[in-house]
Protein backbone atom coordinates (compact mmCIF):
# COMPACT_ATOMS: atom_id res chain seq x y z
CA UNK A 1 0.00 0.00 0.00
CA UNK A 2 1.59 3.66 -0.79
CA UNK A 3 1.69 6.27 1.58
CA UNK A 4 -1.29 7.88 0.26
CA UNK A 5 -3.49 5.29 0.23
CA UNK A 6 -2.14 4.40 4.50
CA UNK A 7 -3.30 8.16 4.03
CA UNK A 8 -6.86 7.43 2.99
CA UNK A 9 -7.37 4.17 5.28
CA UNK A 10 -6.69 6.35 8.08
CA UNK A 11 -8.40 9.53 7.27
CA UNK A 12 -11.16 6.82 6.64
CA UNK A 13 -10.90 5.21 9.63
CA UNK A 14 -11.33 8.33 11.58
CA UNK A 15 -14.44 9.62 9.67
CA UNK A 16 -16.38 6.38 10.36
CA UNK A 17 -15.94 6.31 13.86
CA UNK A 18 -18.90 9.28 13.28
CA UNK A 19 -20.93 6.51 12.65
CA UNK A 20 -22.05 6.33 8.91
CA UNK A 21 -22.78 3.47 6.76
CA UNK A 22 -24.74 5.35 4.48
CA UNK A 23 -24.51 6.74 1.25
CA UNK A 24 -22.76 10.15 0.38
CA UNK A 25 -24.55 13.32 -0.24
CA UNK A 26 -24.54 12.43 -3.97
CA UNK A 27 -25.89 9.02 -2.89
CA UNK A 28 -22.53 7.09 -4.05
CA UNK A 29 -19.60 6.15 -2.45
CA UNK A 30 -16.19 7.58 -3.11
CA UNK A 31 -13.76 4.56 -3.60
CA UNK A 32 -10.40 5.29 -1.90
CA UNK A 33 -7.64 3.06 -3.19
CA UNK A 34 -8.31 0.31 -0.44
CA UNK A 35 -11.54 -0.47 -0.63
CA UNK A 36 -15.15 1.40 -0.64
CA UNK A 37 -15.11 4.45 1.65
CA UNK A 38 -17.39 4.87 5.09
CA UNK A 39 -18.08 8.40 5.21
CA UNK A 40 -19.86 10.43 7.65
CA UNK A 41 -23.34 9.98 8.10
CA UNK A 42 -23.73 13.81 8.81
CA UNK A 43 -21.20 15.19 6.83
CA UNK A 44 -23.19 18.39 5.80
CA UNK A 45 -25.32 18.56 8.75
CA UNK A 46 -24.65 21.43 11.42
CA UNK A 47 -22.62 19.75 13.61
CA UNK A 48 -20.70 21.49 17.37
CA UNK A 49 -19.35 18.55 18.22
CA UNK A 50 -16.26 18.20 15.77
CA UNK A 51 -12.90 16.68 17.20
CA UNK A 52 -9.97 17.40 16.19
CA UNK A 53 -9.12 14.03 15.00
CA UNK A 54 -12.71 13.88 12.63
CA UNK A 55 -10.93 17.35 11.47
CA UNK A 56 -6.85 16.01 10.92
CA UNK A 57 -8.86 13.32 9.11
CA UNK A 58 -10.74 15.62 6.58
CA UNK A 59 -6.91 17.27 5.75
CA UNK A 60 -5.91 13.83 5.46
CA UNK A 61 -8.17 12.61 2.57
CA UNK A 62 -7.11 12.98 -1.27
CA UNK A 63 -7.57 16.00 -2.97
CA UNK A 64 -10.34 15.39 -4.89
CA UNK A 65 -12.38 13.05 -2.34
CA UNK A 66 -12.12 16.24 -0.08
CA UNK A 67 -12.99 18.64 -2.53
CA UNK A 68 -15.66 16.37 -3.85
CA UNK A 69 -17.51 16.28 -0.37
CA UNK A 70 -16.94 19.84 0.17
CA UNK A 71 -18.72 20.97 -2.86
CA UNK A 72 -21.72 18.39 -2.21
CA UNK A 73 -21.80 19.93 1.04
CA UNK A 74 -21.46 23.45 -0.30
CA UNK A 75 -24.44 22.16 -2.91
CA UNK A 76 -26.90 21.62 0.11
CA UNK A 77 -27.14 24.54 1.67
CA UNK A 78 -25.80 27.40 -0.97
CA UNK A 79 -26.45 27.77 -4.90
CA UNK A 80 -22.86 27.11 -5.52
CA UNK A 81 -22.65 30.21 -8.68
CA UNK A 82 -23.50 33.03 -5.52
CA UNK A 83 -20.57 34.70 -4.13
CA UNK A 84 -21.55 37.37 -1.10
CA UNK A 85 -19.33 40.46 -2.46
CA UNK A 86 -17.91 42.65 0.56
CA UNK A 87 -16.16 46.01 0.33
CA UNK A 88 -13.29 47.16 2.90
CA UNK A 89 -12.41 50.53 4.27
CA UNK A 90 -10.12 51.78 6.71
CA UNK A 91 -11.88 54.37 8.65
CA UNK A 92 -8.75 55.14 11.39
CA UNK A 93 -5.70 53.92 9.78
CA UNK A 94 -1.72 52.93 11.98
CA UNK A 95 -0.23 53.50 14.75
CA UNK A 96 -2.33 50.86 16.39
CA UNK A 97 -0.61 50.06 19.64
CA UNK A 98 -1.01 46.41 19.36
CA UNK A 99 2.03 43.68 18.07
CA UNK A 100 -0.01 41.23 15.80
CA UNK A 101 3.22 40.33 13.84
CA UNK A 102 1.17 40.50 10.34
CA UNK A 103 -0.04 43.53 10.98
CA UNK A 104 1.48 46.94 8.88
CA UNK A 105 -0.91 48.88 11.03
CA UNK A 106 1.42 48.35 14.28
CA UNK A 107 3.17 50.73 15.38
CA UNK A 108 5.75 48.61 16.68
CA UNK A 109 6.90 48.35 13.19
CA UNK A 110 8.32 50.41 10.62
CA UNK A 111 5.96 49.57 7.71
CA UNK A 112 6.10 53.13 5.93
CA UNK A 113 2.36 53.37 6.47
CA UNK A 114 1.36 56.77 7.65
CA UNK A 115 -0.98 57.46 10.32
CA UNK A 116 -4.67 58.52 9.47
CA UNK A 117 -7.26 60.04 12.04
CA UNK A 118 -10.67 58.40 12.13
CA UNK A 119 -12.49 59.98 9.00
CA UNK A 120 -15.77 61.90 8.67
CA UNK A 121 -19.02 60.15 8.78
CA UNK A 122 -19.95 62.32 5.60
CA UNK A 123 -16.63 60.48 3.71
CA UNK A 124 -17.09 56.85 4.76
CA UNK A 125 -20.97 57.42 3.36
CA UNK A 126 -19.64 58.42 0.06
CA UNK A 127 -17.07 55.60 -0.01
CA UNK A 128 -20.26 53.45 0.63
CA UNK A 129 -22.16 54.43 -1.81
CA UNK A 130 -19.53 53.75 -4.72
CA UNK A 131 -19.42 50.69 -3.16
CA UNK A 132 -22.41 49.85 -3.77
CA UNK A 133 -23.08 51.42 -7.11
CA UNK A 134 -20.19 48.82 -8.24
CA UNK A 135 -21.99 46.06 -6.68
CA UNK A 136 -20.99 45.03 -3.20
CA UNK A 137 -24.05 44.09 -0.83
CA UNK A 138 -21.31 44.39 2.46
CA UNK A 139 -19.63 47.50 3.57
CA UNK A 140 -17.25 46.20 6.41
CA UNK A 141 -15.64 49.55 7.96
CA UNK A 142 -11.59 48.46 10.13
CA UNK A 143 -10.00 50.83 12.20
CA UNK A 144 -6.61 50.30 13.56
CA UNK A 145 -7.47 50.13 17.29
CA UNK A 146 -6.68 47.81 20.58
CA UNK A 147 -10.49 49.01 21.62
CA UNK A 148 -12.75 51.39 20.37
CA UNK A 149 -12.84 54.74 22.81
CA UNK A 150 -16.41 55.74 23.87
CA UNK A 151 -16.15 58.89 21.81
CA UNK A 152 -14.93 57.42 18.87
CA UNK A 153 -17.82 54.60 18.89
CA UNK A 154 -20.59 57.33 18.63
CA UNK A 155 -18.82 58.17 15.50
CA UNK A 156 -18.39 55.00 14.32
CA UNK A 157 -22.61 54.38 15.44
CA UNK A 158 -23.05 57.59 12.74
CA UNK A 159 -21.38 55.63 10.34
CA UNK A 160 -23.17 52.50 10.66
CA UNK A 161 -26.61 53.98 10.50
CA UNK A 162 -25.20 56.01 7.54
CA UNK A 163 -24.45 52.50 5.88
CA UNK A 164 -27.59 50.64 6.71
CA UNK A 165 -28.98 53.78 4.96
CA UNK A 166 -27.92 53.11 1.51
CA UNK A 167 -29.46 49.73 2.30
CA UNK A 168 -25.89 47.89 2.49
CA UNK A 169 -25.53 45.27 5.17
CA UNK A 170 -22.74 46.94 7.47
CA UNK A 171 -20.06 45.54 9.16
CA UNK A 172 -16.97 46.58 11.70
CA UNK A 173 -14.13 45.50 12.75
CA UNK A 174 -12.89 47.64 15.66
CA UNK A 175 -10.55 45.54 18.21
CA UNK A 176 -12.12 43.81 21.46
CA UNK A 177 -15.52 45.09 22.86
CA UNK A 178 -17.08 45.37 26.06
CA UNK A 179 -20.83 43.48 26.12
CA UNK A 180 -21.72 46.97 26.70
CA UNK A 181 -20.35 48.78 23.37
CA UNK A 182 -21.68 45.57 21.55
CA UNK A 183 -24.78 46.29 22.69
CA UNK A 184 -24.68 50.17 21.78
CA UNK A 185 -23.42 48.62 18.12
CA UNK A 186 -26.21 46.15 18.20
CA UNK A 187 -28.81 48.63 18.65
CA UNK A 188 -27.64 51.05 16.27
CA UNK A 189 -28.34 48.47 13.56
CA UNK A 190 -24.25 47.17 12.80
CA UNK A 191 -24.80 43.47 10.87
CA UNK A 192 -21.71 41.96 11.46
CA UNK A 193 -19.07 42.44 13.99
CA UNK A 194 -15.53 40.87 12.76
CA UNK A 195 -12.90 39.51 14.86
CA UNK A 196 -10.58 37.08 14.13
CA UNK A 197 -9.43 34.10 16.08
CA UNK A 198 -6.32 34.25 13.64
CA UNK A 199 -4.95 30.95 15.04
CA UNK A 200 -4.88 27.88 16.92
CA UNK A 201 -4.53 29.15 20.53
CA UNK A 202 -0.84 27.00 20.52
CA UNK A 203 0.64 28.82 18.01
CA UNK A 204 -1.19 32.68 18.99
CA UNK A 205 1.23 33.41 21.19
CA UNK A 206 4.22 33.39 18.51
CA UNK A 207 1.79 35.87 16.92
CA UNK A 208 0.47 38.32 19.11
CA UNK A 209 1.39 39.35 22.47
CA UNK A 210 -0.66 42.14 23.34
CA UNK A 211 -4.02 40.09 23.95
CA UNK A 212 -4.87 37.14 24.49
CA UNK A 213 -7.25 33.94 22.84
CA UNK A 214 -9.54 34.50 25.47
CA UNK A 215 -9.74 38.04 25.17
CA UNK A 216 -10.93 37.64 21.47
CA UNK A 217 -13.12 34.57 22.93
CA UNK A 218 -14.55 37.16 25.25
CA UNK A 219 -15.11 39.66 22.19
CA UNK A 220 -16.81 37.08 20.10
CA UNK A 221 -19.25 36.01 23.38
CA UNK A 222 -20.00 39.51 23.44
CA UNK A 223 -20.89 39.90 20.04
CA UNK A 224 -23.11 37.17 19.62
CA UNK A 225 -25.14 37.75 23.03
CA UNK A 226 -25.54 41.05 21.36
CA UNK A 227 -27.66 39.98 18.80
CA UNK A 228 -24.92 40.68 15.87
CA UNK A 229 -24.06 38.12 13.24
CA UNK A 230 -20.37 36.91 13.84
CA UNK A 231 -17.56 37.15 11.09
CA UNK A 232 -14.93 35.30 12.39
CA UNK A 233 -11.89 33.22 10.75
CA UNK A 234 -7.75 33.48 10.73
CA UNK A 235 -4.76 34.05 8.53
CA UNK A 236 -3.24 31.18 6.63
CA UNK A 237 1.03 31.38 5.93
CA UNK A 238 2.32 32.48 9.14
CA UNK A 239 4.43 29.89 9.88
CA UNK A 240 1.93 27.42 11.33
CA UNK A 241 0.98 23.79 10.98
CA UNK A 242 -1.58 21.91 9.74
CA UNK A 243 -2.62 20.72 12.91
CA UNK A 244 -2.63 24.80 14.38
CA UNK A 245 -5.09 24.93 10.94
CA UNK A 246 -7.27 22.17 12.37
CA UNK A 247 -7.44 23.98 15.66
CA UNK A 248 -8.20 26.90 14.60
CA UNK A 249 -10.87 25.45 12.29
CA UNK A 250 -12.42 23.16 15.46
CA UNK A 251 -11.97 26.36 17.84
CA UNK A 252 -14.53 27.77 14.98
CA UNK A 253 -16.65 24.77 14.64
CA UNK A 254 -17.47 24.05 18.18
CA UNK A 255 -18.50 27.75 19.06
CA UNK A 256 -22.04 27.73 20.38
CA UNK A 257 -23.18 28.88 17.20
CA UNK A 258 -21.31 28.90 14.10
CA UNK A 259 -19.99 32.47 12.86
CA UNK A 260 -21.96 33.49 10.19
CA UNK A 261 -19.18 34.48 8.38
CA UNK A 262 -15.82 33.01 8.28
CA UNK A 263 -13.10 34.96 6.32
CA UNK A 264 -9.91 32.84 5.46
CA UNK A 265 -6.66 35.46 4.73
CA UNK A 266 -3.73 33.91 3.25
CA UNK A 267 -1.17 36.13 4.96
CA UNK A 268 0.02 39.41 3.03
CA UNK A 269 3.41 39.75 3.80
CA UNK A 270 4.74 43.49 4.69
CA UNK A 271 7.87 44.73 4.70
CA UNK A 272 8.48 45.87 7.76
CA UNK A 273 6.13 43.21 9.67
CA UNK A 274 7.94 40.65 11.62
CA UNK A 275 6.32 37.74 9.06
CA UNK A 276 8.11 39.50 6.34
CA UNK A 277 9.86 36.67 4.65
CA UNK A 278 7.83 33.57 6.09
CA UNK A 279 7.87 30.33 4.20
CA UNK A 280 4.89 30.69 1.47
CA UNK A 281 2.28 28.16 2.15
CA UNK A 282 1.62 25.21 -0.53
CA UNK A 283 -1.71 26.76 -2.22
CA UNK A 284 -2.99 23.78 -2.34
CA UNK A 285 -3.36 23.42 1.70
CA UNK A 286 -4.82 26.71 1.47
CA UNK A 287 -7.79 25.71 -0.57
CA UNK A 288 -7.88 22.49 1.93
CA UNK A 289 -8.06 24.28 4.31
CA UNK A 290 -11.17 26.35 2.37
CA UNK A 291 -12.73 23.15 1.90
CA UNK A 292 -12.35 21.58 5.62
CA UNK A 293 -14.04 24.90 6.74
CA UNK A 294 -16.86 24.57 4.46
CA UNK A 295 -17.61 20.74 5.68
CA UNK A 296 -17.11 21.94 9.43
CA UNK A 297 -19.77 24.74 8.71
CA UNK A 298 -21.97 24.29 6.40
CA UNK A 299 -24.25 27.19 6.40
CA UNK A 300 -21.71 30.26 7.28
CA UNK A 301 -20.14 31.89 4.40
CA UNK A 302 -16.72 31.16 4.17
CA UNK A 303 -14.85 34.33 2.65
CA UNK A 304 -11.74 34.15 0.31
CA UNK A 305 -10.60 36.98 1.97
CA UNK A 306 -7.22 39.09 1.69
CA UNK A 307 -4.13 37.28 -0.35
CA UNK A 308 -6.24 37.42 -3.65
CA UNK A 309 -4.21 39.63 -5.32
CA UNK A 310 -1.41 37.34 -4.65
CA UNK A 311 -3.37 34.27 -6.20
CA UNK A 312 -3.76 33.09 -9.78
CA UNK A 313 -7.73 33.06 -11.52
CA UNK A 314 -6.80 29.62 -11.19
CA UNK A 315 -6.39 28.93 -7.76
CA UNK A 316 -9.04 31.05 -6.89
CA UNK A 317 -11.81 29.22 -9.28
CA UNK A 318 -10.58 26.46 -6.80
CA UNK A 319 -10.92 28.23 -3.42
CA UNK A 320 -14.87 28.83 -4.93
CA UNK A 321 -14.75 24.98 -5.75
CA UNK A 322 -13.85 23.90 -1.95
CA UNK A 323 -16.54 26.13 -0.56
CA UNK A 324 -15.62 29.45 -0.66
CA UNK A 325 -18.55 31.88 -1.37
CA UNK A 326 -17.73 35.66 0.01
CA UNK A 327 -14.58 38.14 -1.32
CA UNK A 328 -13.41 41.40 -0.51
CA UNK A 329 -13.95 43.06 -3.61
CA UNK A 330 -12.36 46.64 -4.16
CA UNK A 331 -8.96 47.78 -5.15
CA UNK A 332 -7.99 48.25 -1.34
CA UNK A 333 -8.48 45.60 1.58
CA UNK A 334 -7.59 47.64 4.43
CA UNK A 335 -4.27 49.21 3.79
CA UNK A 336 -2.92 46.50 0.94
CA UNK A 337 -4.10 45.40 -2.23
CA UNK A 338 -6.71 43.53 -3.58
CA UNK A 339 -7.89 42.27 -7.29
CA UNK A 340 -9.10 45.21 -9.13
CA UNK A 341 -12.59 45.56 -10.11
CA UNK A 342 -12.31 44.90 -13.59
CA UNK A 343 -10.32 41.63 -12.87
CA UNK A 344 -13.01 40.15 -10.52
CA UNK A 345 -15.47 41.20 -12.99
CA UNK A 346 -13.83 39.41 -15.77
CA UNK A 347 -13.33 36.21 -13.47
CA UNK A 348 -16.69 35.98 -12.23
CA UNK A 349 -18.11 36.14 -16.26
CA UNK A 350 -15.26 33.49 -16.71
CA UNK A 351 -16.51 31.80 -13.61
CA UNK A 352 -20.39 32.21 -14.39
CA UNK A 353 -20.43 33.54 -11.01
CA UNK A 354 -23.09 36.13 -9.54
CA UNK A 355 -23.12 38.35 -6.58
CA UNK A 356 -25.45 37.38 -3.64
CA UNK A 357 -28.08 39.57 -3.30
CA UNK A 358 -27.87 41.54 0.79
CA UNK A 359 -29.71 39.64 3.34
CA UNK A 360 -32.46 42.28 4.75
CA UNK A 361 -30.37 44.51 7.05
CA UNK A 362 -34.13 44.77 9.13
CA UNK A 363 -32.96 41.34 11.02
CA UNK A 364 -30.36 42.32 13.02
CA UNK A 365 -32.40 42.61 16.67
CA UNK A 366 -31.68 40.39 19.17
CA UNK A 367 -29.28 37.43 19.76
CA UNK A 368 -32.10 34.76 19.10
CA UNK A 369 -32.72 36.51 15.59
CA UNK A 370 -29.10 36.26 14.95
CA UNK A 371 -28.20 32.82 15.40
CA UNK A 372 -31.68 32.09 13.54
CA UNK A 373 -29.97 33.40 11.13
CA UNK A 374 -27.00 31.42 10.99
CA UNK A 375 -28.66 28.00 12.54
CA UNK A 376 -31.98 28.63 10.24
CA UNK A 377 -31.18 29.33 7.04
CA UNK A 378 -33.17 27.91 4.43
CA UNK A 379 -31.47 25.08 2.02
CA UNK A 380 -30.95 26.31 -1.27
CA UNK A 381 -31.72 23.91 -3.97
CA UNK A 382 -29.23 23.45 -6.53
CA UNK A 383 -31.26 23.94 -9.07
CA UNK A 384 -31.34 27.38 -8.98
CA UNK A 385 -28.10 28.03 -9.77
CA UNK A 386 -28.81 26.74 -12.95
CA UNK A 387 -30.49 30.38 -14.10
CA UNK A 388 -26.55 31.61 -12.76
CA UNK A 389 -25.40 31.05 -16.44
CA UNK A 390 -22.06 32.30 -17.25
CA UNK A 391 -23.95 34.70 -20.07
CA UNK A 392 -26.09 36.69 -17.57
CA UNK A 393 -23.09 36.57 -15.41
CA UNK A 394 -21.52 38.51 -17.50
CA UNK A 395 -23.96 41.14 -18.54
CA UNK A 396 -24.00 42.16 -14.45
CA UNK A 397 -21.05 40.10 -12.66
CA UNK A 398 -21.13 41.52 -9.36
CA UNK A 399 -24.50 43.17 -9.35
CA UNK A 400 -26.64 41.73 -6.81
CA UNK A 401 -30.05 40.66 -7.70
CA UNK A 402 -33.18 43.03 -6.30
N1 LIG B 1 -7.66 46.24 14.92
C1 LIG B 1 -8.76 45.38 14.84
C2 LIG B 1 -8.42 43.95 15.23
O1 LIG B 1 -7.29 43.54 15.09
O2 LIG B 1 -9.33 43.24 15.66
C3 LIG B 1 -9.43 45.36 13.48
C4 LIG B 1 -8.59 45.48 12.24
S1 LIG B 1 -7.46 44.13 11.91
C5 LIG B 1 -6.49 44.79 10.61
C6 LIG B 1 -8.52 42.89 11.21
C7 LIG B 1 -7.90 41.61 10.77
O3 LIG B 1 -7.17 41.79 9.56
C8 LIG B 1 -6.91 40.93 11.67
O4 LIG B 1 -7.50 40.24 12.72
C9 LIG B 1 -6.22 39.97 10.72
O5 LIG B 1 -6.89 38.74 10.71
C10 LIG B 1 -6.36 40.66 9.37
N2 LIG B 1 -5.05 41.09 8.84
C11 LIG B 1 -4.32 42.13 9.25
N3 LIG B 1 -3.16 42.20 8.58
C12 LIG B 1 -3.14 41.17 7.72
C13 LIG B 1 -2.21 40.70 6.75
N4 LIG B 1 -1.04 41.30 6.57
N5 LIG B 1 -2.53 39.61 6.02
C14 LIG B 1 -3.72 38.98 6.22
N6 LIG B 1 -4.64 39.39 7.11
C15 LIG B 1 -4.36 40.45 7.87
C1 LIG C 1 -10.44 39.92 7.57
O1 LIG C 1 -10.51 38.73 8.00
N1 LIG C 1 -9.61 40.33 6.63
C2 LIG C 1 -9.77 41.75 6.40
C3 LIG C 1 -10.96 42.11 7.30
N2 LIG C 1 -11.21 40.90 8.00
C4 LIG C 1 -10.89 43.26 8.19
C5 LIG C 1 -8.53 42.53 6.61
C6 LIG C 1 -7.38 42.10 5.74
C7 LIG C 1 -6.26 43.05 5.95
C8 LIG C 1 -5.09 42.79 5.07
C9 LIG C 1 -3.98 43.73 5.32
C10 LIG C 1 -4.29 45.17 5.06
O2 LIG C 1 -4.86 45.50 3.99
O3 LIG C 1 -3.93 46.01 5.88
FE1 LIG D 1 -3.84 46.60 15.50
FE2 LIG D 1 -5.73 45.06 14.44
FE3 LIG D 1 -3.34 45.38 13.23
FE4 LIG D 1 -3.45 43.97 15.46
S1 LIG D 1 -4.46 43.47 13.52
S2 LIG D 1 -1.93 45.56 14.98
S3 LIG D 1 -5.03 45.06 16.58
S4 LIG D 1 -4.88 46.93 13.55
Amino acid sequence: MNANATATGTATAELAKSGSTGPTLAGRAAAPADGPATLPARLGDVRHDWTLAEVRALFALPFADLLYHAQSVHRRWFDPNRVQVSTLLSIKTGACPEDCAYCPQSVRYDTGLSREALMEVEAVAEAAARAKAAGATRFCMGAAWRSPKDRDLRAVIEMVKSVRALGLESCATLGMLTPAQARELADAGLDYYNHNLDTSEAFYDRIIKTRTYQDRLDTLAAVRDAGMKVCCGGILGMGESQQDRAELLLTLATLPAHPESVPINQLVQVAGTPLHGADALDPLEFVRTIAVARILMPRSHVRLSAGREQMSDELQALCFQAGANSIFYGEKLLTTGNPDVEHDRALFARLGLRAEAAETTAESAGPERARESAEGRACRAPAAAAGASAATASAAPVAADA
